[in-house]
């Protein structure tokens, strides 16, 4: 174990990720927080940010045992994110999770163990973020919605109201989706999509209006 987690365990995150997506989490992680990220794991030494570089998952019973209690799953594949997560809290960590300082959730909102909201998110009125699930930059998710665990709401993707998400889903970057749709679990919205439509799981729907990728020809 690093100098840097020593006397930090009471109040101390550990980060399982050490990607772009767990740059961006610690980026974002508020400042007064009791709970802060003392350090990061994942396979490539070199990849950390802010935070030391703790060595690769199999550093995490270690971690426990010296009393680090919390931690939180950033890396934005869904299947990955979810085994992690599963993972973690088989040793007893608790998934934390992270709302920025410029995020803006709703009263009434909630927040699943693990979930992230990132800068600028919005979350409605009784809005609903699932276990491990990502609101990312600047996306907005308006009243009474639902996403589901492990999902995904790309940057800048605007939900508006009653629409649900199912679990493993991604919205992509930018996509609108209209009041009351649902998205079914692994959908995936691609990139600027308008979602007019329900999605059926496991479906790449794309553009506007949004419709199924052709199905590729068998050779
Ligand atoms: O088993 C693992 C493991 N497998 C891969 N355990 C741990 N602790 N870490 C693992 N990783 C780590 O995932 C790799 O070491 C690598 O650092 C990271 C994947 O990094 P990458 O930057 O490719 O993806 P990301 O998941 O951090 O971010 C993706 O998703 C975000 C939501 C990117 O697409 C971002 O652009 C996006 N914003």
């Amino acid at each position: 174990m690093t100098q840097a987690v020593r006397g930090q365990t009471a109040h101390g995150v550990v980060i399982i990720g050490n990607g772009g997506h767990a740059r961006s989490c610690v980026d974002a992680w508020p400042v007064a927080s009791d709970l802060q990220p003392i350090g990061c794991t994942g396979h490539d030494p070199d990849e950390h940010g802010e935070v030391p570089y703790l060595g690769g998952d199999d550093a995490l019973p270690g971690l426990v045992r010296a009393g680090v209690r919390h931690a939180f799953v950033a890396i934005g594949t869904p299947g990955l994110r979810a085994r992690l997560a599963r993972g973690a809290t088989d040793l007893g960590l608790e998934l934390v999770p992270l709302v920025a300082d410029s995020a803006q959730v709703a009263r009434t909102a909630q927040v699943g163990p693990g979930a992230a909201v990132l800068r600028s998110a919005v979350l409605g009125a009784y809005a609903r973020l699932g276990e491990g699930a990502i609101l990312n930059t600047g996306a907005t998710v308006d009243h009474d919605c639902t996403v589901g665990d492990f999902a995904h709401v790309a940057p800048g993707a605007h939900l508006a109201g009653t629409v649900t998400v199912g679990a493993h889903a991604l919205i992509g970057v930018g996509a609108s989706i209209r009041p009351g749709i649902a998205v079914g679990d692994g959908a995936v919205v691609g990139a600027g999509a308008v979602v007019v439509r329900d999605v059926p799981a496991g479906t790449t729907v794309v553009g506007n209006p949004a419709r199924p990728l052709p199905q590729k020809a068998i050779a």
